[in-house]
């Protein structure tokens, strides 16, 4: 199957479709996929994980589980596998998602590459606190590091945009290299603002994501 350039610009009329309705048998449409919630230390990752956990109650494939110290930090991953149907021009795939988060920790950076290993998608979730630039970028050079020579589709969610203090987006992108401009050609925010601890734009950041993913693996 071929997608053209034309098909992720005119994405919009393309759906992910969460049902559940997914088809055991139907082997054929069935693919799996990896995507990892990756960023600073106590930037919202295991939130977004947590979120995404309850919108998708009914169609998880397992229960989820999170690996955290007594502190509540993320020490290994967070880990689950979701079920969805998606459709495109009246083909319907069968996707399985398993769903991780790194820890932000550096005392743990070992973990991360193991996390990482066979991603197909990365979610990186910045901080909004001014205080956290350094940590942002830090974190932000090592994603694109990793991401790039790999060709493996990632997007930007500025999480904690409701804080009482935030870096303005414009002086964030700025802060990590990023284009000015509010989108890509292909119509994706350059940069996601979210609030995960109300769950406000987390589950449009998976499903843009999801829409990257998608189109990359029938590119290959
Ligand atoms: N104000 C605010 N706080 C948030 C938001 N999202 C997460 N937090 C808080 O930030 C802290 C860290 O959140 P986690 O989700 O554990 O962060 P993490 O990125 O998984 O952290 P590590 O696993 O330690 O790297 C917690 O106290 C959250 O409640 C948000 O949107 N707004
Ligand atoms: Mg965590």
């Amino acid at each position: 199957m071929e997608l053209e350039q034309e098909d992720l610009e005119n994405s919009d009329k393309l759906k992910v479709e969460v049902s559940e309705d997914f088809d055991f048998n139907d082997s054929q449409n069935m693919i799996q996929f990896k995507i990892v919630y990756w960023g600073p230390g106590e930037s919202g990752k295991t939130t977004n994980f947590f979120r995404l956990r309850e919108k998708f109650d009914l169609l998880k494939l397992t229960r989820g589980y999170s690996i955290e110290t007594t502190e509540g930090r993320t020490l290994w991953e967070d880990s689950l596998y979701l079920l969805f149907k998606f459709a495109l021009h009246d083909v319907r795939f069968n996707i399985i998602c398993h769903v991780v988060t790194c820890t932000g920790q550096e005392r743990f950076l070992s973990t991360r590459e193991y996390v990482l290993d066979g991603a197909d998608g990365i979610i990186f979730i910045a901080d909004s606190d001014p205080d956290k630039i350094e940590q942002n970028k830090r974190s932000f050079r090592e994603l694109v590091s990793f991401a790039k020579p790999k060709h493996i589709p990632y997007l930007i969610q500025l999480n904690k945009r409701d804080l009482k203090d935030v870096i303005s987006v414009k002086e964030f992108k700025v802060s990590l290299g990023l284009p000015l401009q509010e989108t890509y050609p292909d119509g994706t925010s350059v940069v996601y603002p979210a609030e995960a601890i109300q769950g406000k734009n987390v589950i449009e950041c998976f499903k843009d994501l999801m829409l990257l993913v998608i189109f990359n693996y029938f590119k290959e």
